[in-house]
């Protein structure tokens, strides 16, 4: 048994048998087939909140689409949404977590809205049907958004728990997953996502198409 080892040991005992995720941990989220998936909602599920100070986080609307489509927030933090679009967009959500219906004008800002419940809410467009966003709302303030190579690294926490939750949309039912973490610090661990066909690509006309 190395010296590494042994401190390695030591360190889990004295923490309880938990790990203690101090450096940051490294995931890839793939689909059934291989490919890379972004937009999945990695994170621990009851980790330190080191920091609570309510963050301002910015929705916007732009070429008819939500931008970003998957947001990570956390209970507490302030939703505001931009329309930088030079036409209106009417934004709804049945979602309980945030009940919304509400008329943005071309080039205004909303005001803001306290995100009060955890929950995801599922964002559209009564205008523009192909217009989808969804804010995930969690306790956490670990949560993080797996970029267009599937890449997810998680900061480093002081958590005990040894698995991580992933979301997505294309889940079924729009389920969380938990998965436990086996890769550790210094690997980077693939996480296999079973996922529903991609929708088709949005039909975006030309912005000088429409005038609302
Ligand atoms: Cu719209």
């Amino acid at each position: 048994m190395s010296l590494k080892t042994v401190i390695y040991a030591l360190v889990v005992a004295l923490a309880g048998a938990h790990p203690v995720w101090a450096q940051s941990l490294d995931f890839i989220i793939q689909d059934q087939n291989g490919d890379p998936l972004s937009d999945a909602v990695v994170f621990f599920e009851t980790p330190d909140r080191q920091d609570t100070t309510p963050r301002e986080m910015i929705l916007d609307q732009t070429g008819e689409k939500f931008s970003p489509y998957v947001m990570a927030a956390r209970r507490g933090d302030v939703l505001k949404f931009h329309n930088s679009d030079p036409v209106s967009h009417h934004i709804y959500s049945f979602s309980r977590a945030m009940p919304l219906n509400m008329v943005m004008h071309r080039d205004t800002v909303s005001g803001d809205l306290l995100l009060e419940h955890s929950g995801v809410i599922a964002l559209g467009c009564n205008i523009h049907d192909h217009m989808a966003a969804f804010v995930v709302v969690g306790d956490t303030d670990i949560a993080v958004v797996s970029d267009r190579d599937g890449n997810a690294r998680l900061p480093g926490s002081k958590t005990t728990e040894r698995e991580v939750k992933v979301w997505h949309p294309r889940l079924l039912k729009r389920a969380l997953v938990s998965v436990p973490v086996s890769g550790g610090q210094g690997t980077t661990q693939t996480i296999t996502l079973r996922v529903q066909p991609e929708l088709k690509p949005p039909q975006t006309p030309a912005m000088n198409e429409r005038a609302y």
